[in-house]
């Protein structure tokens, strides 16, 4: 295996050659594969040409025609060095690749008997030798020969421009994409498959062919997928005023990928779970992650493929924008705030957490080892906060200026996010100069808010401070722009227009802002006749953790009425918060007040989104929890609290909870909006009834687990079966089994409801589980759903035993040589060891002191290892 070395984004230096045509030619067979590249090559500076390359067997190699005697070339592990060359040439290099042994799915690999290719971000390397860097725009012309009968289609970038038989049963096909892109947008796909069909024409007036391709059998479980493409094409250019630019959108559903999807010019290629979706299989909330996953790809169209990145550093330049688009998206087309709220989520339980671990870094990291590693919640979640922040404070139409400058000035180059930022500046004349700290400073901003009111004078004081804690490698922080939404209400929940204060003006999302750019501010308003109640931070419209004293009575007039649906929810999770982070102190149980009980059964009579009142009743995981203890992290005071928060709300809400329970009845077949809401409250009512009440809803939960036809619901009951421990859990288990073991993706959840279970033996589950007939180490969705699933599960994988520990040692290993890129991912939650108490910290630090140990240790788990052992 070949070690990778450091590097910097202060490094970056233009490529000595590019490359403007790539004309390639295929022979595939499963154990060797001819690749030849025709390029046309073109010097640009001084010195030697350096292509990549890796796991190649070199065949030959011909300049303008003429083979190239070895003593003119020099191969190694990683690169192809020919020192002496022409400033123009015809360059062909013919290698050989070894599909079927490529199990880390990089570069050109089997998947359930179909050739496929995954090459962003350094994939392209291992199929040829070539200038495998996002800043060299070649137009691809690709012919693809294989087998016809095994491989009836044969697939790649671009438009179809030539097909036909050839002797011994082999076909072809040739494509070629008329738009110059960079090496990991190329891809391949040859098998058989099922097609779907359809056609959208552009606002442009461009008709489009449709494609979708799954495995044998699952063709009506791709409508939904179609739909969504053309959903997000309509959107895009509506909001975005952005058409597709080829005659032909073509999505590949394969089971084996080690990320969700990949935007692959003209051939997107996704891991079959973002594809596949029936009610009898998928959840509502897969339904929801199809749609967005499909939109995200289609986007990255514009922002990623038209408009790329110049280096890899510049990734969230493309992946920031897009997520930022794929989330206005989802909220345009269903319900604004609830995806919001699942957007904070994520970032208060893992970019909060990864902020805090070894692996910290900059939305436009600094030093890099293995680029795999950054694909990250921080890339790409914070990422997309920063551009929401962008929105906030130059609005949509100002956002929009500047996007439509950023095309105008980059369509077809390979650009920085600089350029984004200066597109949005010059768009707008603002001055975002300091604003750009937010993609050079790594660590979450932490605001303090004191507030004080004057009756007398009718006045309120406002002092803010922010301070950023020291990352690894970046102690000196600087202040951030942090636009902070804000609404007042009275004490009555009226609201209030703040009045007096230059630095806060309305905002168009019906808040006021306030620009708090300095480590410290002090804002007062006049004219304010009553003691306020303020809702800071609305809409998180910033990625910081705020900390601000306010009272139960002051959370209970914002829950009851605050304007902003988001607001209601962060009043209930500050509720929560309170009573879990005052229980863990104590190491005691959550006591609910009555006040904080009668505002919570409030909601649930209140007319409210039902999605959005489940939402609100449910409490911050133990995960979420974590950000507040930078230290010594206090599991089982963490464990008691929440499980008997719990328990506070199953039981002291039942009246409610019952009566929601049986006044909801979405039907099963009904995928509507708000038959999904629907469904999200029913199921949240029944697994807090199924806490207070066991025996009670045994039977419901039961029956419900049993039934088929709609899989939120089947998911729903295994989930609180299983977490609650009825007794039917291990019949509903087994029948569940019985019924999808033959469905691949709806097994994943029911390694995931296990693994995610916290009892005293999920680790010896998960252990047994590893053997089960359905679990595959290979397949990157099994590994995710059960070992990843429980390496989340901070409460069991914690054990203090360290018996978790071992079973991830040992996983970690075999897929150090099977995946390496899986494996890095599973690594995670061993980086943070330090905030753990002695003996965990003890038994996490020998773990990755062992694993370092492993022979031929892959560069991906290398870097993240020595970057928490501080080597
Ligand atoms: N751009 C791909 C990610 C590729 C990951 C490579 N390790 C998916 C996406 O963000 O759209
Ligand atoms: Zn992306």
């Amino acid at each position: 295996m070949s070690r990778k070395a450091v590097q910097y984004r202060s490094d970056y230096r233009a490529p000595a050659f590019t490359i403007d045509q790539l004309d390639l030619h295929f022979d595939l067979s499963e154990q060797a594969t001819e690749v030849r590249g025709l390029m046309r090559v073109r010097r640009q500076a001084s010195g030697a040409l350096h292509l990549h390359g890796e796991q190649l067997q070199l065949k030959h190699l011909k300049i303008d025609g003429q083979v190239l005697a070895s003593d003119r070339y020099e191969v190694s592990d990683t690169e192809l060095r020919i020192d002496d060359v022409p400033d123009a040439f015809e360059l062909e290099i013919v290698t050989v690749v070894n599909p079927s042994a490529n199990s880390a799915l990089e570069g050109l690999y089997l998947s359930g008997g179909a050739f496929c290719t995954q090459c962003e971000a350094e994939g392209f390397r291992r199929i040829m030798y070539y200038l495998d860097r996002p800043d060299v725009l070649a137009v691809f012309t690709t012919t693809v020969v294989a087998d016809a009968q095994r491989y009836p289609f044969l697939l790649a970038n671009g438009n179809l421009i030539k097909e036909g038989q050839l002797d011994d049963g082999r076909h072809f096909a040739t494509w070629h994409d008329p738009h110059p892109k960079p090496s990991y947008l190329f891809a391949l796909v040859a098998g058989d498959f099922d097609r779907i069909e359809d056609h959208y024409t552009t606002i442009e007036g461009r008709k489009v062919k449709l494609e979708i391709f799954v495995d044998k059998g699952n063709a009506q479980r791709a409508e939904y997928a179609m739909g969504a493409l053309k959903r997000s094409m309509q959107w895009d250019e509506q909001r975005f005023g952005l058409a597709y630019d080829l005659d032909r959108y073509m999505i590949v559903a394969v089971d084996f990928f080690n990320m969700g999807a990949m935007e692959n010019k003209g051939l997107n290629i996704f891991n079959s779970k973002y594809v596949l979706a029936s009610q009898e299989t998928a959840t509502d909330w897969d339904f929801i992650h199809v749609e967005s996953v499909i939109g995200h790809e289609y986007f990255h169209n514009w922002t990623g493929n038209r408009i790329t990145c110049r280096d890899w550093f510049q990734l969230s330049l493309k992946e920031g924008l897009t997520v930022f688009r794929d989330q206005e998206f989802s909220a345009d087309l269903g319900s604004r705030a609830v995806h919001r709220i699942d957007a904070i989520r994520v970032m208060r339980s893992h970019q909060f957490n990864e902020d805090a671990s070894p692996m910290a870094h900059p939305i436009r990291p600094d030093k890099v080892q293995e680029m795999n590693n950054f694909y990250t919640v921080t890339v790409y979640n914070k990422g997309a906060e920063v551009i929401r922040m962008l929105h906030t404070l130059l609005g949509e139409q100002g956002f929009q200026a500047g996007m439509r400058l950023y095309r105008e000035r980059h369509d077809g180059q390979a650009v920085t996010c600089e350029d984004f930022v200066a597109a949005l500046e010059d768009a707008n004349q603002s001055d975002l100069s300091q604003f750009r700290r937010w993609y050079s400073q790594a660590g979450t901003p932490e605001v303090t808010i004191t507030q004080k009111y004057d009756a007398a004078t009718e006045t309120l004081e406002v002092h803010l401070r922010q301070q950023t804690p020291a990352t690894p490698g970046q102690t000196a922080k600087q202040a951030v722009v942090i636009p902070i939404l804000l609404s007042a209400y009275s004490q009555q929940g009226e609201r209030i227009e703040l009045q007096g204060e230059p630095n806060v003006v309305r905002h168009e999302s019906g808040s006021q802002l306030l620009v708090f750019d300095s480590a410290e501010m002090t804002v007062s308003f006049s004219n304010v006749k009553t003691q306020p109640v303020l809702a800071w931070l609305e809409n998180f419209s910033a990625p910081v953790k705020l900390e601000q004293p306010i009272s139960v009575e002051e959370l209970a007039v914002l829950l009851g009425h605050a304007e902003q649906e988001v607001t209601r929810w962060e009043a209930a999770q500050r509720i929560f918060i309170t009573l879990l982070r005052h229980a863990v102190a104590q190491s005691a149980q959550v006591k609910l007040s009555e006040l904080e009980r009668r505002a919570l059964q409030q909601v649930l009579e209140a007319d409210l989104d039902p999605a959005l009142v489940a939402m609100i009743l449910t409490p911050p995981s133990a995960e979420e929890l974590l950000e507040y203890y930078p230290s010594a992290i206090p599991l089982a005071a963490i464990e008691l609290a929440t499980r008997s928060l719990e328990y506070q709300l199953a039981v002291q809400l039942q009246q409610p909870l019952a009566e929601c329970f049986q006044r909801l009845q979405p039907k099963d077949d009904d995928l509507s909006a708000r038959a999904m809401a629907e469904r999200a409250l029913k199921n949240r009512c029944l697994r807090l009834l199924a806490a207070a009440q066991p025996e009670n809803f045994n039977d419901v939960v039961e029956q419900q687990a049993l039934r088929q036809g709609n899989m939120t619901q089947q998911h729903a009951a295994l989930e609180i079966a299983v977490h609650q421990q009825l007794p039917c859990k291990t019949a509903v288990l087994a029948e569940f089994a019985k019924q999808w073991q033959s469905t691949p993706l709806v097994m994943d959840k029911w390694f995931a409801v296990q693994a995610s279970a916290v009892h005293e033996h999920t680790v010896s589950d998960v252990e047994r589980l590893l053997e089960h007939e359905a679990f595959n180490l290979r397949n990157p969705n099994r590994v995710y759903s059960l070992l990843a699933t429980f390496a989340r599960n901070s409460l069991r994988f914690h054990q203090q035993d360290g018996a978790g520990y071992q079973l991830l040692q040992r996983i970690i290993t075999q897929l150090n040589t099977l995946n390496p890129q899986v494996a890095a991912r599973l690594i995670t939650p061993f980086l943070q060891y330090k905030r753990f108490d002695e003996t965990r910290c003890a038994n996490m630090q020998k773990v990755l002191e062992e694993l370092k140990e492993i022979p031929q240790l892959a560069t991906d788990l290398e870097e993240k290892i020595n970057l928490a052992l501080g080597i």
